[in-house]
């Protein structure tokens, strides 16, 4: 890499009750009572976990993703397919369709419970929704991660994130910021307007963008491709439609950012409106290749997929509870602790560009 910053870069199933619950959150709003907006925390962690137990086999572990045509979750799921299996256990994927479908999940979550999972992985679509249903399964005994994209700390057992998210928000400001030369109007293109790990790098990114060697950047809109590939790439277009002057984009979002870059590479702009964000380096090649992006980042989702398994397997193992300070074992990929707010880190992204992408197969 040439830059720095790139560089840094889940008994007895009481089904009646379930299904009451679903009914109230397909309803559209979620009950909040807990002091997060949550429901009553079903089992916060505690300290008691058997870092020592055996590895159940014969668990079944069902993955949740935001959307199953997403491309980045087929690679993210196979990751924890791969782990599952080994494990001696059941994998099993289901999900929506569309990265908006926020009743669809807690219809699915509630069908998750009622089978008697034994942990559910699931990236939330939005922070809230879930939380009720989520808290369901909990309360019968269903373990329950999330990764990539989290739900509130009282909804789940552990967060499995990609990176720290400040890190990639200011990360991101500081590419688009070089790449600019540290002037002109930018513009943000991501998922769905609810979701949580968008959302919170687009937060740290508005922070980062405060610093004063950034005066001369204005953040003129932040739009929503909803993680369609159409939707985004027509984003893109009405950005440059709205913004004649844009000089770049940050796309959090591994389909906002291809079809952006697609967008450019056939447009006049076409390495003059500069793009980064997150990208899959198999989805982006043909860009940096042609000149439309000079440099992007992401982590394996591969590899977050797999610690997800590990970590839905520990805890229905009984090794670790969720709480802050736990250490457990994830196979070949070692020892992780669980830090603040029981959240686990798989690490720093790759920061990709001419110089290194052909290392990368994914
Ligand atoms: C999309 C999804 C996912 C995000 C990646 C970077 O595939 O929105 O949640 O982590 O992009």
């Amino acid at each position: 890499m040439r830059t720095a910053p790139a560089r840094r870069i889940a008994a007895a199933v009481a089904v009646v009750s379930v299904v009451a619950l679903g009914t109230a959150a397909c309803g559209g709003t979620t009950k909040k009572s807990g002091a997060d907006g949550s429901s009553a925390p079903a089992a916060a962690p505690t300290a008691s976990a058997d870092p020592s137990a055996s590895v159940k086999k014969g668990l079944t572990i069902a993955y949740l993703p935001k959307a199953v045509n997403n491309p980045y979750f087929t690679i993210s799921d196979g990751g924890g397919k791969k782990v599952v299996e080994a494990a001696g256990s059941t994998y099993k994927e289901v999900g929506t369709s569309s990265g908006t479908d926020t009743a669809g999940q807690v219809s699915y979550v509630n069908t998750l419970t009622q089978q008697q999972v034994d942990a559910i992985a699931v990236s939330a679509q939005d922070p809230g929704a879930l939380c009720t249903a989520l808290n369901q399964a909990r309360k019968n005994g269903v373990k329950v991660v999330t990764y990539d994209s989290d739900t509130k700390a009282g909804c789940r057992d552990v967060f499995v994130s990609q990176a720290g998210s400040e890190d990639l928000g200011r990360t991101e400001v500081q590419l688009i910021a070089q790449q600019i030369g540290n002037k002109g109007q930018i513009a943000i293109l991501s998922a769905a307007q609810t979701a949580t790990n968008q959302n919170t790098w687009i937060g740290f990114m508005k922070d980062e963008l405060k610093k004063p060697e950034y005066k001369d950047i204005q953040l003129v809109k932040v739009a929503y491709g909803n993680d369609d590939a159409q939707q985004s790439f027509q984003q893109t277009q009405g950005l440059l439609q709205q913004y004649p002057n844009l000089k770049g984009i940050i796309s959090p979002t591994t389909v906002g950012i291809k079809a952006a870059a697609q967008y450019l590479s056939g447009s006049k702009y076409k390495g003059k409106v500069r793009l980064t964000g997150l990208g899959t380096p198999n989805d982006m090649r043909a860009y940096v290749t042609d000149g439309t992006v000079q440099s992007f980042e992401l982590w394996d989702p591969a590899k977050l997929g797999a610690l997800a398994a590990h970590t839905a397997i520990a805890l229905a193992s009984g090794q670790i509870s969720g709480a802050p300070g736990q250490t457990y074992t994830a196979g070949d990929m070692g020892s992780f602790t669980i830090g603040q707010d029981s959240t686990v880190v798989l690490g720093k992204p790759t920061g990709f560009d001419k110089s290194n992408i052909g290392q990368y197969d994914f």
